[in-house]
């Protein structure tokens, strides 16, 4: 099926999958040899956080997650990642051919940390100070989400906190993200559920709880084991969590998440700035990537460029 000039674009049957379970993978981007020379070369540039668009000491404080955040804008590597199409052309055929990325994450895990809370993610008010919805999907929609294509720069094994899905719960909000979660870092590494380490990066995500009695079904979930260098694309609707890092091998965990809409969606639509994880960063220098078809709505900021002056290798764009 699919389009001619989409080579990667998913099949009928990968799509029924795709809708059935809420996720779809993993597939193989990067060899494991050259994902491990690619991270030892990204490192220092991600220490490197002078031209970070939240990072460098101006318009960040307090200790915070921001800084890993969006790092597509300034390192090469990450921009070149976004843009792959072994992931757009799969994404695109989900979403549509006019797809935008808005956000990229690290999701790190050194030896002894605590797994992920279980969580949905549907306008991404969730962990905002403000309340506001991150993104909202047009015409009212009962809820959104954004498709994660979440990538292990490192082996994820049980044993090093490999992403765990509870398949088929990506149509049923279980948490209502206009409450509010209360920020401790204390927290961090301290608190058991069901009897495994789990935490929110200083956020208990129970709070967010429609029904504070429920609890996730973790009889059906599924952990999945990436070899480094694979990706998954999932819903962020999806009931999804990690694994503790059972600190069996020093070699930590690094996943990067990087986080695609229709461009139809409205990102950041309330807000000037991010507040949360403790910290504070203004959007200004925040541009979306488009990485398939094009924007004809023009409700969105798109970089053209990054900070770095690199041109992102955007499918369709005159230059
Ligand atoms: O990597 C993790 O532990 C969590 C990732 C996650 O929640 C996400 O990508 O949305
Ligand atoms: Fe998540």
């Amino acid at each position: 099926m699919g389009d001619p000039g989409r080579e990667f674009s998913l099949t009928d049957a990968q799509l029924a999958q795709f809708h059935r379970d809420g996720f779809i993978g993993p597939f193989d981007l990067y060899e494991p040899e050259q994902m491990e020379q690619d991270l030892r070369a990204l490192r220092p540039k991600l220490l490197n956080t002078k031209k970070a668009v939240y990072g460098g000491g101006d318009g960040v404080s307090g200790v915070t997650n921001l800084a890993n955040y969006d790092r597509h804008l300034d390192v090469e590597f990450l921009a070149r990642h976004i843009v792959r199409p072994e992931i757009t052309d799969r994404v695109a055929s989900i979403l549509g051919p006019d797809v935008l990325c808005w956000r990229t994450e690290f999701f790190p895990k050194y030896p002894g940390d605590e797994g992920t809370d279980w969580h949905q993610a549907d306008n991404f008010a969730n962990v905002a100070g403000s309340k506001q919805p991150q993104i909202e999907w047009p015409n009212d929609a009962e809820f959104g989400g954004t498709i994660t294509v979440w990538t292990a720069f490192t082996p994820a094994t049980v044993e090093m906190g490999c992403l765990q899905f509870i398949p088929g719960t990506h149509d049923v909000m279980n948490y209502d993200e206009t409450k509010t979660m209360d920020y401790d870092p204390e927290a961090i590494n301290n608190r058991e559920k069901a009897g495994v380490r789990r935490g929110f990066f200083g956020y208990d995500y129970r709070q967010l709880q429609k029904d504070p009695d429920w609890e996730p079904d973790e009889s059906r979930a599924v952990s999945q084991v990436m070899r480094q260098g694979q990706f998954i694309i999932f819903w962020s609707t999806l009931m999804h969590a990690s694994h503790p890092h059972a600190g069996l091998t020093d070699q930590m965990r690094l996943g990067f998440a990087a986080r695609y809409l229709p461009t139809s969606v409205r990102v950041y639509p309330y807000s000037n700035g991010l507040e949360e994880f403790g910290g504070t960063a203004s959007l200004e220098r925040f541009g979306n990537v488009l990485v398939s078809g094009q924007d004809t709505f023009g409700h969105n900021k798109f970089v053209d460029e990054t900070v770095n002056g690199f041109r992102f290798p955007v499918p369709g764009r005159v230059s």
